[in-house]
């Protein structure tokens, strides 16, 4: 794990003790702070251990604490702690700015930070590919489900690839990037901002984070990306989509928009130093990732694709655009009232299958323009796109929601359909 001198003899709060809060406790801890911990589950505040006090911070007196570590799942904009911490004159901040401050204490180092509402996960696990690839060490962390300070310093010479979610972003205040990556902007998590412009500036910030002689890649196929390149003045790299010519020689990359994710990467590595071939070994071996346009098995001709990350309707238009003849299922909770950046792909889709708490919303929407039936379950959906699907057609799950009126996570619903295809007769 990380730990760091610059801990030692602290006062911390820890609120939220799942992933990225356990680690933070851990690091607190061994690094020699003083640590009060909590947890509004139970279950969870059983995983604090020994060497932290259990202690709920809204109960306590936040005197003399140097900061209290915010958990990026407790919301910012409605949660008591943030006016009680202001009043106390304490800070609130998470995990990624631990990070930053305990830099001082690795090995020399440098530090790529990705945000954007799509692409992150691939974006880092690409860049953290071809950077492995190259023989750089490197490891990735943050928002792709691996709290960076449990895992082993780099030694010198090292990569740090971070992914970083807006609320990440919004805990951290000193993250220096030697390279900062924006993938694109589009509405995203409206109930954690009072608009879309609050949740661009949040993104905003990590370029505002970087010193002057840091580079900023960003892709500027949107209008909140290139507004916010307009405004970065330092060394700035805007790259696009449209900036690839061929991506057939990347079998994992496929569709547009991987190509945007792959010119971040390409920009980045021409920053960080490495050659046009250690770039182009990386993305021709990358081998992709779960849960995002995943093929996942082929049954008498009918191809089904595992695309559950794809939380949002611009996350899912780039799948829809990818196959002929799809079958369509997508549920869960909405993000936005509207599927307008998958409306132009709908030409693709032989029938829909809508099911989840927004599942009769959505389907309202897609009724006018294609064969629409509704389901509760993702199981009782999958099981009647495959009855319906013919030799050639693609079962293709990529819900345009969010998953947590019926899984933990996206990757649980994945899970499910997975189990749900496998369980399917040949
Ligand atoms: N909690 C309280 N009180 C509250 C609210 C929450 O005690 O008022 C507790 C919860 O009970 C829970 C914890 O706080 O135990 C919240 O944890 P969390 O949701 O932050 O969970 P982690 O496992 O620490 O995961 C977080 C990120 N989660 C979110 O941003 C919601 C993970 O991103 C990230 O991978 C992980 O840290 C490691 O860095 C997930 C995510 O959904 C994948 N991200 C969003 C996205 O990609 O769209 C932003
Ligand atoms: P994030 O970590 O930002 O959620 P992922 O790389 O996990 O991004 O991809 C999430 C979903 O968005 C997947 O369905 C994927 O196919 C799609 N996607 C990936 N990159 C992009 C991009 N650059 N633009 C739009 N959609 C994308």
């Amino acid at each position: 794990m990380i730990t760091s001198d610059a801990f030692r003899g602290k006062r911390y709060a820890v609120l939220g003790l799942a992933r990225s809060g356990i680690a933070t406790l851990r690091t607190l801890v061994a690094s020699g702070a003083a640590v009060a911990a909590w947890d509004s589950r139970e279950e969870a505040r059983l995983l604090a251990g020994d060497g932290a006090t259990l202690a709920d911070p809204m109960e306590i007196d936040l005197a003399g604490f140097d900061g209290v570590i915010v958990s990026p799942g407790v919301p910012l904009n409605s949660h008591p702690i943030v006016q009680k911490c202001r009043d106390a004159g304490v800070p609130v901040i998470g995990d990624i700015e631990l990070f930053s401050m305990a830099r001082a204490s690795l090995p020399a180092h440098k530090v790529v930070g990705i945000t954007g509402t799509n692409g992150k996960s691939t974006t880092t696990a690409l860049l953290h590919h071809v950077l492995q690839s190259a023989g750089i060490p490197t490891l990735m962390g943050g928002n792709i489900g691996l709290p960076i300070l449990s895992q082993e310093p780099l030694p010198a010479g090292g990569v740090y690839v971070l992914e970083l979610s807006s609320f990440q972003i919004d805990l951290t205040y000193t993250l220096d990037c030697d390279v900062a990556i924006l993938t694109n902007i589009t509405p995203d998590h409206l109930d954690r901002y009072d608009s879309f412009l609050d949740y661009a500036a949040s993104k905003e910030r990590l370029f505002h984070m970087q010193h002057a002689d840091k580079v900023s890649v960003i892709a500027v196929d949107d209008d909140p990306s290139r507004m916010i390149a307009s405004r970065v003045h330092h060394r700035l790299k805007r790259v696009s989509a449209n900036d690839i010519a061929d991506q057939s020689r990347w079998p994992s990359l496929q569709g547009p928009h991987n190509a945007q994710n792959a010119a971040t990467v390409i920009a980045t590595c021409e920053a960080l130093g490495l050659s046009a071939e250690q770039i182009e070994m990386g993305l021709q071996s990358y081998p992709g990732l779960a849960h995002r346009m995943e093929r996942i098995r082929e049954v008498g001709d009918v191809l089904y694709v595992n695309d559950s990350k794809a939380t949002n309707a611009t996350s899912t238009a780039p799948a829809l655009a990818a196959y002929p003849a799809i079958h369509w299922i997508l549920g869960g909770l909405a993000k936005t009232n509207d599927l307008d950046a998958c409306v132009p792909h709908y030409g693709n889709v032989v029938a829909a299958y809508a099911y989840g708490r927004d599942g009769p919303m959505l389907a309202d929407l897609l009724r006018s323009h294609m064969t629409v039936i509704e389901y509760v379950t993702l199981v009782d959906a999958t099981n009647a796109a495959a009855a319906a699907a013919k030799a050639g057609d693609t079962v293709l799950l990529s819900p345009a929601c969010a998953s947590q009126d019926q899984f933990r996570d996206f990757e649980e619903r994945g899970d499910t359909f997975r189990n749900a295809v496998a369980a399917l007769v040949a």
